[in-house]
């Protein structure tokens, strides 16, 4: 792990309850009872426990593509013709030809749906999660949403961490930025709180400081993959290089998730 391709878990993050942007615009478009997703791509299944918020960039554009009768994703358009081509939309017969023949329903910038409530899976925030800017949210990898665990990524919480310093200029509440952080992962050196001890230890400041938030990253993937122990869940006690596959397989058995090259 760490190195060479990955399969990303993309996660699906039902829609609760829209942002006051979107709403009108889904209501016109979308059939009342039908599903829509956001689908954030995600290396660290087994945190998924700890899910609090879920990222979009906001100066990137999303669509809303129709996956089948009655269901729908959230993804960058790029995201959605690498799914098309692993068998997401259409059968053989009816395969896009151009990305402009894709199943898109319509299209807005990530700010546009700040604010969206979505349940996420195997999250203990079981009343749901707020969509929320992040920056650093690449264009050119996954799907372009990210979903958010404080305790073991220090990119989420230095970005959290920023948005319940200034919500009147990110246009977000408070709170959606500070929801409980749980312990997932017990590991050595960091204790139960990876993320948040490193963001201390290493003195960073802002999602700003990314060469720190880039060595964080990696002290936090190695230690957390090769000397963490889940606390929490189904498999609690057990070493995470061991319970990581397993927690992805049974993501994808109930439907939660599905793989995802880039
Ligand atoms: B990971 P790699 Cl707890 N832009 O999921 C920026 N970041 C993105 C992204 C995009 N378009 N798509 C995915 N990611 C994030 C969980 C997690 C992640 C934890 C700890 C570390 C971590 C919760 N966020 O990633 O560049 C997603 O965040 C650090 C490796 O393809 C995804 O996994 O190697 C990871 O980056 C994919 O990173």
């Amino acid at each position: 792990e760490g190195v060479g391709p990955q399969e990303y878990a993309a996660l699906k993050l039902k829609v609760k309850e829209w942002s006051p942007q979107l709403a009108e615009l889904v209501k016109d478009k979308v059939e009342e009872d039908a599903k829509v997703y956001f689908v954030p791509a995600t290396l660290r299944p087994e945190t998924m426990y700890g899910q609090t918020s879920c990222f979009v960039g906001p100066k990137i554009n999303y669509g809303l593509f129709k996956l089948k009768e009655k269901e729908y994703v959230v993804v960058t358009k790029r995201a959605a013709w690498n799914m098309a081509f692993q068998g997401h939309f259409f059968d053989s017969e009816h395969f896009p030809k151009t990305q402009d023949e894709l199943p898109l329903v319509f299209e807005a910038p990530g700010s546009a749906f700040v604010g969206t409530l979505v349940n996420a899976p195997l999250s203990f925030h079981t009343e749901g999660i707020r969509i929320l800017p992040m920056d650093g949210v690449s264009a050119a990898k996954g799907t372009g949403v990210v979903t958010s665990v404080p305790s073991d990524s220090p990119d989420d919480y230095a970005t959290l961490m920023d948005l319940a310093k200034k919500p009147e200029y990110y246009g977000i509440q408070k709170e959606w930025a500070e929801l409980e952080i749980f312990p997932l992962i017990e590991t050595p050196t960091y204790g139960n709180l990876t993320a948040p001890t490193l963001v201390k230890q290493l003195k960073i400041n802002s999602p700003k400081d990314v060469t720190q938030l880039a060595k964080a990253k990696e002290l936090a993937y190695l230690e957390g993959f090769y000397k963490g122990t889940m606390v929490v869940g189904e498999f609690k006690g057990e070493p995470v290089s061991s319970v990581k596959d397993k927690i992805r397989k049974s993501l994808y058995d109930s439907g939660d998730a599905f793989p995802f090259a880039d």
